[in-house]
């Protein structure tokens, strides 16, 4: 909240739909080294949700990739930590979007190029629920498939509403349930039709989605590649964001920020009170 409203610009609702995700990911599931971030072995990871790459650039300093401080730089033209992930900048990432629909087929490539050269890192791809009615999800989904990449593992930020909401019916401001992307499917069935296996869980959960990962981890080679299905609620952790399509992509106010900080119980340095 606090590096959006300093920058002027960003995400809120996607980003903290997803801050459990990518913290369990950085902390406890993937294999990294922030120190490293070049190392030949570590596991990869691809933020397809480009968007939400305010959250992931706060996890990133969190786990010591760069100083917290350089947050404050966050969208600025010459800033490593652009509005949208770009690898050619900050060491550690691997993968430049926010095109949405493209980081799955990213993740394919590394992942067959991975099993080419005889390497066992895990590639893992995390992806909106709204970002996958585009169709190169699904082209990626089947080539995934067909080639058995148990090494993939593409994760689904599945929080129901996108920029707007998914629209309801032929009223023009009727937005918001959470139903599946596509009338008449659901994401489960299918990824499961492209040949995937499908894991659902609570994303909010530590427990359930680190138990998920080991379990995506475990997949023996030549089976299939994992989908975890990750319920969650965007914008989640604040009473006033949660659930609301408008703060997809808003600047929070001197006083949202306010009431940011009470609600949490943190002083202006983000320290609990
Ligand atoms: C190809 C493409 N079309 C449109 C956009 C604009 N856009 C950015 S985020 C977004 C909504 C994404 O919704 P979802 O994938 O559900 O993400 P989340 O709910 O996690 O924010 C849209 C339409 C984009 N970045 N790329
Ligand atoms: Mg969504």
């Amino acid at each position: 909240m606090k590096t959006v409203a300093g920058s002027g610009a960003g995400h809120i609702g996607g980003p903290m739909s997803a801050m459990e995700l990518l913290v369990a990911l950085y902390f406890r599931v993937l294999n990294i080294r922030a120190e490293e971030p070049d190392w030949g072995d570590r596991d990869r990871f691809i933020l397809s949700k480009g968007h939400s790459a305010v959250g992931l650039y706060a996890v990133m300093a969190q786990r010591g990739y760069f100083p917290i401080e350089e947050l404050a730089t966050f969208d600025r033209g010459d800033s490593r930590l652009q509005g949208h992930p770009d690898m050619t900048r900050l060491p550690g990432l691997d993968g430049s979007t926010g095109s949405l629909g493209q980081g799955l087929a990213v993740g394919v490539g590394i992942a067959l190029g991975a099993r080419l050269r005889g390497r066992d890192f895990r590639t893992w791809v995390l992806l909106g629920d709204g970002e996958c009615q585009e169709g190169m999800v699904w082209e990626s989904a089947q080539v995934a498939a067909r080639y058995r990449l148990a090494n993939l593992i593409a994760i689904v930020d599945h929080n129901g509403l996108q920029q707007y909401g998914w629209p309801l019916g032929d009223e023009p401001d009727a937005r918001g349930d959470r139903s599946e992307p596509f009338p008449g499917g659901t994401l489960r069935g299918m990824f499961e039709g492209s040949g995937w296996r499908v894991i659902e869980i609570d994303g909010h959960d530590f427990g359930a989605i680190i138990g998920a990962c080991a379990q995506a981890v475990e997949a023996v080679a030549g089976s299939r590649p994992t989908a975890i299905l990750a319920r969650t609620i965007k914008g989640r952790g604040l009473s006033f964001t949660e659930g609301r399509y408008a703060w997809h992509a808003r600047v929070p106010t001197a006083d949202e920020l306010e009431a940011a900080r009470l609600e949490l119980g943190i002083d202006a340095s983000g320290q609990p009170e």
